[in-house]
């Protein structure tokens, strides 16, 4: 067969730089950044290459493997698995009800457009509320701020980055993570061209983060951005640097956001954010004044405790200064393909639909928190999990309390997983099942295709076949939906042809997206664009209106839940527990990807450990040393992690990255095990953040003791969790 060149673009990170693999007999022995393709630009990071490592892998689970009672996997063929599969699925289903049936799609499930719309189709058609994915961890917040203010969640600002002349970031490390909400390949490029156009880059950040350190830091107390905001906020209103026409046109509640921010002054704010009055003063004047300012938050932002308050709160900056919707602020893609109208058309565009059974949380698209599938699965009743299906996720070092996940897990009648590895979590499950990579499958962008900065889409098909026994998720979902009757499919006229015997593959729906969409495109048209497509040169703005879904096409910058918001933050206090003094906060790093990339070579190169970064002042009052070993307690549980001694944190605040604690099928991750953090974080009811259902992970109150390296593998105390 020889060697051939093959474009295609990453699916690891929503950057979606451009790759050229090279391959082999059938197989990828290569991935190089694209230097034709339009905005990557030659550019691709280490996990890009390395994903090579990933495909390649001899850990990769390849075949069906079926768990024996011993605990350990056999190989089974894919007939015999589906056979059992069906059948159990089948019973449940028929004894207990859809509600009995659940699906946790973790992170690489919404960088496949067919996983995704076939994993929401299939609950969808048989009428089970179960759905829970990484959004609950991640962005649920951004979402349900955006149906409080816009009135849909689909309707989600970017920062204007190649127009606007002040970005205030709030807990997001671009530099690291190349973007989020957020599709801007080449980002360090990006935010450099603001600095060199005479802007300004503000990043506030309780860690001095890589992109803190290039551009102006911001240092501030874990999980406080709301008394930032709305003390900002305050500024604007009193000084009057509010923009009154931009308010009287487009918004209502202007009067009433004013009200609530007034008691939260700069001074008030200080001591809870460690922000000095003044310098809040500035950054409000500034921001005001600033011709095209733009507030974005990301993960920082959202893992406290008041995240749809603090997403609320950004947008709402935005819009009182002037900057929602105008060239250089906040601005609305408008992408080829119009989720958020689709959405609205088939009621899929939903928060507070329905509620969780446990907790009552609202449905932030369809998503419930996840951090309640313990409770979920074991709390007996109407709408119990018996069966639980868990496609490219890792919850048992995702979520809190992975142990509660791990012992529910075990309760469960059928836990099925589709994966590339067997990892922490689906150890548990009854069938691990061989997914494709994404090198093993077409796709398009299509759930971020609002997000990028320069309007762009492009398309690609599989770079290879899949290897070993490798199936596409939508495959076995559609075989799980035949067992049961029904179309995979969240829109009633497909489930309706379904039933008429007529079915559209994933390929046949995109095309149909694209053909309808404002971009009339077409899968063919996007073939003749392999490196993809630039549709504009900017974002268009002046489309506000027709974004709004909120009666009189008004932003509603006060809502009762918002105001309900600001009150609980007030009456909150600071947080502060003399038993657990100090706040754990997470990091990512350059060479790691959430769970799932510590078993490539490439990125473990340099004896790469997992640590928690400790500023020198809380090492030293705390008889810690760089390179020793420190046990990190919470009132949820306690792990023992190896201690980096570093002034990048802020005094008073402790953090250590997400996504290790490895004991899965991979050797390599393993062997640089590490801990799992998220044994730390509170998986109550009562902890979760009441909008959205968002795990608290950002701000845990902790304390640390020094562990003699002999004592590290002991087991902690009663009550308390290891790792
Ligand atoms: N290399 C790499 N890239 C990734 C990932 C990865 O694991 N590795 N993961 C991908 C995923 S799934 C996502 S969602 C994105 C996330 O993208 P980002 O959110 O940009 O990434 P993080 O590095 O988590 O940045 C969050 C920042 O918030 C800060 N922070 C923590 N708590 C607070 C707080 O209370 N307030 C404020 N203001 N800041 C706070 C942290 O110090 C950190 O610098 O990254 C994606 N890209
Ligand atoms: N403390 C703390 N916790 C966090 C975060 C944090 O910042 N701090 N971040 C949260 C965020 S933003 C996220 S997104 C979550 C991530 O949480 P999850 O999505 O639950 O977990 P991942 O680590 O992304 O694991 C992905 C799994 O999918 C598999 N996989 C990779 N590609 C494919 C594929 O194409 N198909 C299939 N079927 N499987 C595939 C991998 O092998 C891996 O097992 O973590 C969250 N947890
Ligand atoms: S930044 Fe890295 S992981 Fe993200 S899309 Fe580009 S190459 Fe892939
Ligand atoms: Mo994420």
């Amino acid at each position: 067969m020889g060697e051939e060149q093959k474009v295609t673009f990453c699916r690891i990170c929503e950057a979606h730089c451009g790759l050229v693999a090279t391959v082999e007999d059938g197989r990828v022995t290569k991935l190089r950044p694209d230097p034709d393709h339009p905005l990557s630009r030659g550019y691709a990071c280490p996990k890009g290459i390395a994903m090579t490592d990933v495909q390649n892998d001899p850990d990769r689970v390849l075949h069906p493997l079926r768990r024996r009672p011993d605990g350990e996997f056999e190989r089974v063929s894919w007939e015999e698995a589906m056979a059992d599969i069906t059948a159990r699925l089948r019973r449940i289903h028929d004894e207990r009800g859809p509600g009995a049936i659940g699906w946790y799609m973790g992170n690489p499930g919404a960088f496949s457009y067919a996983h995704t719309l076939w994993v929401k189709g299939f609950l969808d058609a048989i009428g089970s509320p179960h759905y829970y994915t990484a959004g609950s961890q991640d962005v649920n917040n951004r979402f349900a701020a955006s149906a409080l203010l816009y009135g849909t969640p689909l309707v989600i600002p970017i920062p204007d980055l190649a127009r606007t002349s002040f970005l205030l970031m709030v807990g997001a490390n671009p530099l690291v993570s190349h973007g989020s909400v957020l599709t801007a390949p080449r980002v360090r490029d990006q935010l450099n061209a603001i600095v060199r156009r005479g802007g300004r880059v503000v990043v506030v950040d309780p860690r001095r983060s890589e992109t803190a350190r290039r551009f102006e830091h911001v240092p501030i107390a874990p999980d406080s951005d709301a008394w930032l905001l709305l003390a900002m906020l305050q500024v604007v209103f009193a000084e009057g640097l509010a923009d009154t026409d931009f308010l009287a046109r487009h918004a209502a509640g202007a009067d009433a956001l004013a009200d609530l921010a007034r008691p939260f002054t700069p001074e008030e704010a200080e001591p809870r954010t460690g922000i000095p009055a003044e310098r809040i003063r500035e950054l409000a004047r500034d921001f005001a004044r600033a011709d095209g300012a733009a507030a974005y938050g990301r993960t920082g932002s959202c893992l406290g405790r008041f995240g749809t308050l603090v997403a609320f709160l950004l947008d709402a900056l935005d819009a009182v200064t002037g900057n929602l919707d105008r060239p250089g602020g906040a601005v609305f893609g408008r992408p080829p393909v119009s989720l958020d109208e689709i959405g609205e058309r088939f009621g899929l565009a939903s928060y507070g639909k329905v509620r969780s059974r446990v907790g009552g949380f609202p449905d932030v698209l369809g998503n419930l928190p996840a951090s309640l599938l313990p409770r979920e699965i074991e709390a007996p009743g109407e709408r119990q999990i018996r069966a639980l299906f868990v496609s490219a996720g890792n919850p048992v070092l995702s979520v809190p309390d992975g142990e509660a996940l791990e012992r529910a897990l075990e309760q469960l009648e059928l836990c099925v997983s589709l994966d590339l590895y067997v990892n922490e979590t689906n150890r548990h499950a009854d069938y691990v099942l061989p997914a494709t990579t994404w090198l093993e499958r077409d796709d398009v962008p299509l759930a971020f295709l609002g997000f990028y900065t320069t309007p762009f889409i492009q398309a690609t098909d599989a770079v290879v076949p899949p290897a070993g026994e490798a199936r596409e998720e939508w495959e076995v979902v559609e075989e799980l939906a035949r067992a049961l009757g029904v179309t995979p499919s969240s829109i009633p006229p497909l489930r309706l042809l379904g039933k008429l015997g007529i079915r559209l593959s994933p390929r046949r729906q995109l095309d149909l997206l694209l053909r309808t969409g404002p971009g009339r495109l077409s899968l063919a048209k996007l073939r003749r664009h392999p490196h993809g497509l630039v549709l504009g040169q900017h974002i268009a703005t002046g489309v506000l209106r027709d974004k709004i879904r909120h009666r009189g096409r008004k932003l509603a910058l006060a809502p009762p839940e918002i105001a309900a918001e600001v009150r609980r933050l007030a009456e909150a206090g600071d947080g502060r527990d003399p038993a657990y003094p100090l706040r754990l906060i997470g990091l990512r790093e350059l060479r790691s990807h959430n769970s799932w990339m510590h078993n490539a070579p490439l990125l473990m190169r340099g004896g790469r450990s997992h640590a928690l970064r400790v500023h020198p002042d809380d090492a030293a009052a705390h008889g810690l040393e760089d390179g020793g070993k420190a046990r990190v307690s919470s009132k949820s549980g306690s792990v023992v992690a190896d201690v980096k001694v570093t002034d990048e944190m802020t005094p008073g605040t402790v953090a250590l990255p997400h996504g290790w604690g490895h004991r899965g099928g991979w050797r390599l991750a393993n062997a640089h095990a590490g801990v799992n953090v998220n044994l730390l974080a509170s998986a109550e009811p009562d902890d979760l953040e009441p909008l959205a259902g968002m795990a608290h992970l950002n701000g845990i109150p902790v304390r640390l003791e020094p562990v003699a390296p002999a004592d590290a593998d002991a087991r902690p105390a009663a009550g308390a969790a290891s790792a």
